[in-house]
């Protein structure tokens, strides 16, 4: 395609490999390649992970987003470690990403947090570690939040928070005097120790990622946003590819029923239920969820589904040998409807919370509800 937001090649892994092929890569800002498809893993669930990421693995995925508010970086890191025993893949060939998490944006509580996910996916270095929001929180400050005192919401206990502070009333805290540009410069001294080979952001919006653009010292190498045929995101498409950042699709399938949208969408479904979608589909032969991932990918963004069902995981990636026709790529600028599933208004108050214009008029900020238990929710472990 002419249309790709950087440059996209067919290199492969640096040594041979018993697997199917990975698909396409694309080079970084950083210097180092990046395999443009990538598994999810927010949601889940512990006991199922590694064997998603291990069939993913085999199925020839190479690139693999967690976080460790997940709560699934041991799992990942064992389905890596037996991956890697078996000889089915080399860590070199691999692409892990993880994300700071926002309640360590603190140059000292930075440390804490990649030091936790390093011994927690068993790895020396991870190939990408972003900011996984521009807000910073907790106000109290004094303590890195880790998972093992709850990837849970909740007010502090034993001096301690756990990773989504919240006050004794339910709000989320913040923590107003940290901006992300000192956070960065904290990434950027991971990645001159050798602890991270490329660095980013996620869930900036369009200012904020210039702000980040204008400060660094090492260059920013991908911003991960929601992104979906429901949510095209082109202004911040073009941003990426003016400033060399390769542009992640988050939710690449609009999260599907798990979304955490609080109002349907303006066609009164989910993408994956979409008409004009199950059109394509029908033409092309594929599933909807292909019919998606491809989109994505032919528009020259890199995306990151989520599946912990096999066959879905081994689907969501055959789509390397065909291609939509540009008539039919055009035809998805009928279905941009602007529905974000992960508007997060509950965090709102936080001076660098970035969808403040999609806010519904008269919005209040509303008490911890978006995070259920297991993933955020409101009682501490
Ligand atoms: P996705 O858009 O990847 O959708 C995942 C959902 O769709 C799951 O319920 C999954 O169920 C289902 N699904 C997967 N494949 C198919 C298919 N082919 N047909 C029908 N249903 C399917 O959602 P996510 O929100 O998980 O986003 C993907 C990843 O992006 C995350 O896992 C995470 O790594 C990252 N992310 C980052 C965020 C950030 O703040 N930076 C926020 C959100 C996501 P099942 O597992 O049962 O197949
Ligand atoms: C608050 C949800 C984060 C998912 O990446």
């Amino acid at each position: 395609s002419s249309d790709l937001s950087a440059k996209v090649t067919t290199k492969k892994p640096a040594t041979a490999c018993a697997v199917s092929a990975a698909g396409p890569y694309v080079t970084l800002a950083s210097g180092h390649s990046m395999p443009l498809v990538g598994l999810g893993t927010w949601k889940a669930p512990a006991g199922v992970t590694a064997r998603a990421v291990e069939t993913a693995i085999k199925a020839g995925y190479r690139n693999i987003d967690t976080a460790n508010d997940y709560n699934n970086e041991p799992e990942i890191g064992e389905a890596i470690k037996k991956c890697i025993a078996e000889g089915i893949v080399t860590r070199e060939e691999l692409f892990i990403q993880s994300k700071l998490w926002q309640a360590n944006h603190r140059p000292e509580h930075v440390e804490v947090d990649i030091a936790e996910t390093l011994k927690d996916l068993q790895l020396d270095y991870v190939d990408s570690y972003i900011i996984h929001w521009p807000m910073a929180c907790p106000s109290s400050g004094k303590v890195a939040a880790v998972r093992k005192d709850g990837a849970c919401a909740g007010p502090m206990k034993d001096g301690k928070h756990p990773m989504f502070p919240m006050d004794e009333d339910n709000y989320f805290l913040a923590d107003k005097d940290m901006h992300f540009v000192e956070t960065w410069k904290a990434l950027e001294s991971l990645v001159d120790r050798g602890l991270v080979k490329s660095i980013g952001i996620s869930n900036f919006n369009k200012r904020q990622v210039e702000e980040v653009v204008k400060n660094a010292r090492i260059p920013v190498s991908i911003l991960q946003n929601e992104c979906h045929p429901y949510l095209q995101q082109k202004d911040l498409v073009d941003l990426c590819r003016f400033r060399n950042i390769v542009f992640q699709a988050f939710s690449p399938l609009g999260s599907g029923s798990t979304n955490y949208a609080k109002n349907p969408s303006p066609t009164g479904t989910i993408p994956l239920d979409d008409k004009h979608i199950a059109t394509l589909g029908r033409k092309y032969k594929k599933e909807p969820g292909q019919i998606m991932l491809k989109w994505a990918l032919q528009r020259g963004t890199s995306v990151i589904s989520k599946s912990v069902n096999p066959d879905r995981i081994i689907s969501n990636f055959q789509l390397f040998d065909w291609e939509l026709s540009a008539a039919d790529m055009q035809s998805f600028d009928t279905i941009n409807c602007g529905w974000r599933h992960l508007l997060w208004g509950e965090t709102s108050h936080h001076p660098n919370y970035p969808f403040r214009d999609e806010l519904p008029h008269g919005y209040v900020l509303e008490k911890n509800t978006v995070l259920a238990p297991g993933q955020g929710g409101s009682k501490m472990k």
